[in-house]
């Protein structure tokens, strides 16, 4: 055999069984490297004799072709291997479940008002919000509690000391900051943006939700908490609206048909008339379970937040024509609606900050309440 042959022989049988990429390149450096077997007869080409070159260098040029051939597909076949091994070894299960982690909950107070927010944009309502530290007009004077009006004492309102910078009059609480004492603020500083956008006025359909503050606190009161006021301004509004409002909001929330809601009179100075609604319950057990009139024996109502017809004042101060403007306002206390819905007895275990407390009555927090999916649901 011809040298050509024995070396072509003899590459095809090492490079098939070549076991890794890193063989495969040893035997091409072997082979066609610069000191290379197949180089090293390319290199005799130039002493051959022309008739004997003629004969001898297709040789090995085919010699050369045929080891680069069979090196090409030899790292074809181990790349592929290769591959192979590692998709093999790399695999995921995305069937796992995910790995153990902290997990937060969502407070029983942020899942209420999440929910409050899902029922009245259903209805129509957007959610406003606005400051915590309040000027003493949005907070008492434009909701028609003058200066002597008692109203304000009996808020217990967190003033601050200095009259704010804006300069009052001396001996006046005019320009007094206080820690909002409700959210109707907001929903006034929502009726001055709209006439400020259109002096005519528009109906307004909002929820104002947040944190309130008063000088109060016993086993049922704690100086901040939760309220979610709602406020309706449209031509010809009346108590008929708020009545069917009102059953709406509490059927979707409590997940209950069969809520039943009694109108009682009740005073407000920013509402006229001012209504309390009461909710009916039956004792079960010596529980109250909502639902049903209260008036059945073994039954009773509940006070459970308090509602009116905007004051004309109110309306007049907020910069709208009460003659053409007229609208219904309510204020539930949302802590209050959370221990109701999901049972807890205790307000101030709300603001402790137990992580047992929260790991029991907390929500998930990829669970978004829907009303598709039940604005209650846990899971
Ligand atoms: C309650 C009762 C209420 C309002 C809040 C309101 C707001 C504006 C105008 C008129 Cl801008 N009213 N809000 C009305 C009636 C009752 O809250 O028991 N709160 C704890």
């Amino acid at each position: 055999m011809s040298e050509t042959h024995t070396i072509e022989h003899d590459a095809k049988a090492r490079i098939a069984a070549a076991a890794d990429l890193a063989a495969l390149e040893a035997l091409r450096v072997e082979f066609l490297g610069k000191q290379g077997s197949v180089s090293a007869l390319m290199k005799t080409l130039g002493k051959m004799s022309p008739e004997e070159r003629q004969t001898k260098g297709p040789e090995i040029q085919a010699l050369r072709q045929a080891v680069t051939d069979e090196l090409a597909a030899r790292k074809d076949v181990l790349e592929a291997a290769a591959l192979e091994a590692k998709l093999a070894a790399e695999t995921l299960d995305l069937t796992l479940p995910a790995p153990e982690a902290p997990r937060g909950s969502v407070h029983p107070v942020s899942q209420v008002m999440d929910e409050l927010a899902e029922i009245f944009a259903d209805l129509g309502f957007a959610v406003a919000t606005g400051p915590e530290i309040e000027d003493d007009w949005y907070n008492f004077t434009a909701l028609n509690m003058p200066e002597s009006h008692p109203a304000r004492a009996m808020h217990d309102t967190f003033y601050f000391p200095d009259p704010a910078p804006s300069g009052a009059a001396s001996g006046s609480n005019a320009g007094r900051m206080v820690l909002r004492t409700h959210t109707s603020p907001v929903q006034v500083r929502t009726m001055m943006d709209v006439v400020k956008e259109n002096p005519a006025g528009a109906p307004l359909r909002i929820i104002a939700p947040g944190r309130v503050y008063r000088s109060d606190s016993d086993a049922t009161h704690t100086p901040m908490f939760h309220q979610i006021e709602g406020l309706v301004i449209d031509k010809g509004i009346h108590l008929g609206h708020l009545k069917w409002t009102l059953e709406t909001f509490l059927k979707a929330f409590f997940e209950n048909e069969d809520i039943v809601i009694r109108l009682r009179p009740s005073y407000f100075p920013f509402t006229e008339p001012s209504v309390e609604a009461d909710v009916g319950f039956a004792l079960v057990e010596g529980k109250r379970v909502l639902g049903g009139s209260g008036d059945e024996p073994g039954h009773g109502w509940m006070e459970l937040l308090g509602s009116g017809m905007v004051n004309r004042r109110v309306i007049e101060m907020s910069g709208l024509d009460p003659d053409q403007w007229q609208g219904f306002a309510f204020g539930v206390g949302v802590d209050r609606l959370a221990m109701l819905k999901y049972g807890m007895d205790d307000l101030r275990a709300f603001f402790d900050g137990d992580a047992r407390w929260l790991s029991h009555y907390g929500f998930p927090a990829l669970a978004q309440p829907t009303l598709s999916a039940g604005v209650g649901e846990r899971a």
